[in-house]
């Protein structure tokens, strides 16, 4: 057989770009989270991610880098779960990507944007490269890997059939779970709110930022975009947030002041393990 072609001055191979329907997907997937996972035979399932839960794929060049991000604190039983379903379905979809869980230090009130700026700019401060971040909840599985977790011309949102909702969007503006925007959409939008504490209300913050700024919503066909969430109890110190009513009415008011550009906070460890990047980030206290 023919050598593959170089480039000049390079021994790596010019591979050619991934295509846009990947071959080897499965469609419809068996998700079930019964027998216990332990992160041992999740690694040993998984041999291709490089460390800190990195994949590139062999046999081809992907159009983009991919940056998942997770918000986390007390999860560890789901993100075992969560890492077993997702490393194969992304690495069938021919991704090159990089898992960065994004973990709240502490026990003060949980806030899930203020984790996901953060990983946006974590993220791009290890690979300037990432031009798509897929923002997903831990306790979310896809259940159809055609369900492709990169970026388009306008920001997606995947986790439009949940099992808890019974496989419908529960309202036509939900916004949560597990969405996707490129550097370009993320920037425009001012990144996420800041400023909510506590549970709800943010994924409905940046469904309005989007629309605000003259973007769409773009979803999966319903058969496809369906997904299994881990059944878990209330969180501590994650209480339903009473603002967050009155602070998405105000969406157009606050954007522009809080967001990305606006973000404080303090990396107090990065540790790269096997199958993803661990952060563990003081974010600060509601005022
Ligand atoms: N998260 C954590 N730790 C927490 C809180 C939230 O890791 O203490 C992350 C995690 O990625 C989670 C996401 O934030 O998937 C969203 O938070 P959530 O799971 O609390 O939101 P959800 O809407 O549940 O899934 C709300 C409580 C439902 C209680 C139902 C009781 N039957
Ligand atoms: C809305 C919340 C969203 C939340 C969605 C689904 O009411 O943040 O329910 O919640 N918005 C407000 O509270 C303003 S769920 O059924 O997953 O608990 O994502």
């Amino acid at each position: 057989p023919e050598a593959p072609s170089v480039r000049p001055g390079s021994t790596a191979p010019i591979l050619p770009p991934c295509p846009d329907s990947p071959p080897g997907l499965v469609g419809r997937l068996l998700i079930e989270f019964t027998s216990p996972m332990p992160l041992e035979r999740v690694q040993r399932e998984n041999p291709g991610v490089l460390l800190g839960g990195r994949y590139t794929p062999p046999d081809c060049t992907p159009a983009q880098t991919v940056a998942v991000i997770i918000p986390f604190r007390h999860r560890e039983h789901h993100l075992r779960y969560w890492l077993h379903y997702l490393h194969p379905i992304l690495r069938r979809q021919r991704l090159r990507y990089g898992i960065y869980v994004i973990n709240q230090h502490g026990e003060d009130t949980f806030n899930r944007a203020k984790l996901l700026n953060v990983g946006f700019l974590e993220a791009l401060k290890e690979d300037a490269t990432y031009d798509c971040f897929i923002f997903s909840d831990v306790d979310l599985v896809p259940m159809d890997d055609r369900n492709l977790y990169h970026c388009g011309d306008q920001p997606r949102h995947f986790a439009i059939a949940v099992d808890k909702f019974g496989f419908r969007l529960p309202y036509a503006g939900y916004f949560g779970g597990v969405s996707g925007l490129s550097k370009a959409q993320f920037l425009r939008i001012n990144g996420f709110p800041n400023e909510y504490w506590g549970w709800g209300g943010e994924d409905d913050d940046i469904f309005n930022r989007i629309s605000l700024t003259g973007m769409k919503i773009s979803r999966p066909d319903i058969r496809i975009g369906r997904y299994r969430m881990i059944k878990h109890d209330r969180d501590k110190h994650n209480e339903p947030n009473p603002q967050r009513f009155t602070k998405i009415q105000n969406t157009i008011l606050t954007m522009k002041q809080d967001g990305i550009g606006s973000v404080r906070y303090q990396v107090l460890e990065v540790s790269r393990q096997p199958l993803f990047t661990n952060i563990t980030v003081d974010i600060g206290r509601p005022p």
